[in-house]
Formats: structure tokens, C-alpha cells, sequence
């Protein structure tokens, strides 16, 4: 018996190209990749737009629902639940200048219009979460555009997706850096005021990627824990990430094993999931794996997940409590460095 049900998306498995170098591996076919998944021990999808449709550009209306109901037809055979969809607003060339905080309106145009077809797409999957990683949301050079009005385009995009579909929320997914230099929307705290400022915020939450926050220099169990307390973590991407430097999606608890045990002991004692919430991954295959190798940082990481959550179960919760009565956090150190040793 697992302790979350848990999603991936079908980019965490891929042919390990870098900004650096080209693919070093071969491609894996959507169905072989779903078979993988649910071998793993995966329950949900995660898809982007052109994940579900791709060519998306080349779609509309009815062609598009036909599409997207051949894919349902295919995961429900994998036996796999979409657990969101989001519109992938960074590759193509129309979105270079940012997609929603462009400063030429026909490109906003083209990001509004993808964010509608994310929200059809949705539909048609049965899932009611939007995600929005805001990648090119941001800028290199400051006189590029006016930030204050960046937000504004933000939270009109949103407005927008939220009066198209009154079921749909969105999923807010923060990072502070990477494709841009410095994003609109870097933290958590960033995400939540921009949803509080739209016409529905009880519809707009945040989905938190541990990597993320560690790169903004914040503790991801931290971050999840404010959102927490807002009632608003609706989904996660654990993984990990060495320090602030570029974006590695290393396998969770691969680097910081210490944090990524608090970010476990948080979801399990807040009863994370119990409203349907999937623990999602976000995680990359080391360049150095061969093809049949390649899918091990999928299954690390709920190992991970998995061990940790013994090792919450088996804390001693009354010495834990006496140590915070009588403030020997040394103690308590101890006590959990030899607990995750032992
Ligand atoms: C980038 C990310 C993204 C998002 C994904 C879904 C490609 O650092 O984390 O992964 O998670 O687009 O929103
Ligand atoms: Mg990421
Ligand atoms: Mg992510």
C-alpha cells in the first residue's frame, strides 16, 4: 500500500539533451511510456496541451475534442487519471518575448488562445487543474517592459480562464529564474497575492516544485507549508536540486535528504491527498543513463518518498514534543539525524 497516489509527466522520461548537448538516448513512444508509469507504481498523468494534442497550433474545435478523445480512450487502457493539464507557453516562438506579459498584443492574443485550449482539453480528460508555469514571464533587461503592468496582464489572463470555465482552477506552479533571469512570479508568496487579486481567487491556488524554492534560497517543505496554511497546495513536483545553480530536477531526496524528509513529514501530517491530491514528480534522468536505465529516477524517487514516510511513521512524536517543551533542539537534532541513519 502506497502512501500518496502519485503522477508524472510523460517529458520526465526523455533523451537526455542538455543546453550544452544533444539527445543521447531514444525517444520513448507515448504508449511504452504510459506501460512504464503504471509499472512504476504511477496513478495520474500530468500532460501539458501539446503532450495531450500534439501540433496542438494545427488543431481547433472539433478536431482537437477528437484527438483528445483518443487519448482518453488510451489512458484509460493504461488505467492512468489525468491529474492536470498546462498550456506549454514557452516553446513556441510566439511566446519569446513572454506569452501573457508579451508587449505586442497579437502575441498575448496566441497565450490566451493556447490557455483556452488547455481548459477544452481539460474538460475532455476529466481534470478540473490548470497549471501555470510561467516560464518566459519575466525579464533579462529591466526597460523591456513595464512590470506593474506584466501583473496586470497576469491576472486578466487568469480572469479570463476562470469566466471561460467556472469549474476549472489554476494551479499556480512559481520558479524564481530559468528560462528568464528574473520572473514576475518567483515564490509561492508571489503566486498566492496574484491569485488573491483575480475575480475568483477561491479558484486559484499553487502547485510548489521543491527545486524551485531551492533555487529561490527557500526550504520547500517551508514554502508548502504556507500554502498550506491557506488551503492552497493543490499539487506538488518533488524533487531536488543542488544549491543555486541551473534547474537539475534531480531525483527526490538525491541531494538534500534532510529536507526532503520534512517535506514528507509535512504532506503526511497535514493529510495532504485526502482531498484527492496527487504527489507529483518533476524529475530528470542523469544524462549518463542508457535507454534501459532511464527510468530509475522515476522510481528513486518514490522509493525516497516511500522510505521517508516510514520514518515518519515510526518518530517518536512524545520525545519530539518534550524536546519542544523544554527547547533542547540539539537533542532533537540528534535524535533525527540517527533516526533517518538508523
Ligand atoms: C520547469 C518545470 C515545468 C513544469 C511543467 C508543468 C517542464 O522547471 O517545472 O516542467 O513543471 O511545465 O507545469
Ligand atoms: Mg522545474
Ligand atoms: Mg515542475
Amino acid at each position: 500500500m502506497q502512501t500518496f497516489r502519485y503522477s508524472v509527466g510523460p517529458w520526465n522520461i526523455h533523451t537526455g539533451a542538455d543546453t550544452f548537448g544533444p539527445t543521447v538516448r531514444q525517444e520513448v513512444p507515448f504508449a511504452k511510456k504510459l506501460e512504464k508509469f503504471k509499472e512504476i507504481g504511477f496513478d495520474a498523468i500530468q500532460l501539458h496541451d501539446d503532450d495531450a494534442v500534439p501540433n496542438i497550433n494545427d488543431y481547433e474545435g472539433d478536431a482537437l475534442l477528437a484527438k483528445v478523445k483518443a487519448l482518453k480512450g488510451q489512458l484509460g487502457d493504461a488505467g492512468l487519471a489525468v491529474e492536470f493539464v498546462a498550456p506549454r507557453l514557452w516553446e513556441d516562438s510566439r511566446t519569446r518575448d513572454g506569452a501573457y506579459t508579451a508587449n505586442l498584443k497579437q502575441l498575448r492574443d496566441y497565450a490566451n488562445e493556447r490557455s483556452k485550449k488547455a481548459i477544452e482539453i481539460a474538460n475532455e480528460l476529466g481534470t478540473k487543474n490548470i497549471v501555470l508555469w510561467l516560464a518566459r514571464e519575466g525579464n533579462f533587461v529591466p526597460e523591456s517592459k513595464s512590470a506593474v503592468r506584466s501583473i496586470e496582464y497576469l491576472v486578466e489572463a487568469i480572469n479570463r480562464m476562470l469566466e471561460q470555465d467556472k469549474d476549472i482552477r489554476i494551479l499556480i506552479e512559481p520558479k524564481p529564474n530559468e528560462p528568464v533571469d528574473k520572473s514576475f512570479i518567483p515564490t509561492v508568496g508571489h503566486a498566492l497575492a496574484l491569485g488573491y487579486g483575480t475575480i475568483d481567487h477561491s479558484r486559484v491556488g499553487v502547485l510548489i516544485e521543491s527545486a524551485h524554492s531551492l533555487l529561490a534560497g527557500l526550504d520547500p517543505a517551508d514554502d508548502m507549508a504556507f500554502a498550506l496554511s491557506q488551503n492552497k497546495l493543490w499539487g506538488v513536483h518533488l524533487n531536488d536540486q543542488n544549491g543555486l545553480k541551473f534547474d537539475q530536477d534531480r531525483a527526490f531526496g538525491s541531494v538534500n535528504l534532510r529536507q526532503a524528509f520534512s517535506q514528507v513529514k509535512l504532506l503526511m501530517e497535514t493529510g495532504y491527498g485526502q482531498n484527492g491530491e496527487y504527489v507529483g514528480l518533476d524529475v530528470k534522468a542523469l544524462r549518463t543513463q542508457s535507454d534501459d536505465k532511464a527510468f530509475k529516477h522515476l522510481s528513486n524517487s518514490l522509493f525516497a518518498v516511500e522510505r521517508l514516510a516510514d520514518k515518519v511513521r515510526s518518530l517518536d512524536l512524545e520525545f519530539i514534543n518534550a524536546r519542544q517543551q523544554d527547547t533542547d533542539y540539539e537533542d532533537l537534532d540528534r535524535y533525527i539525524i540517527n533516526h533517518l541513519l538508523g
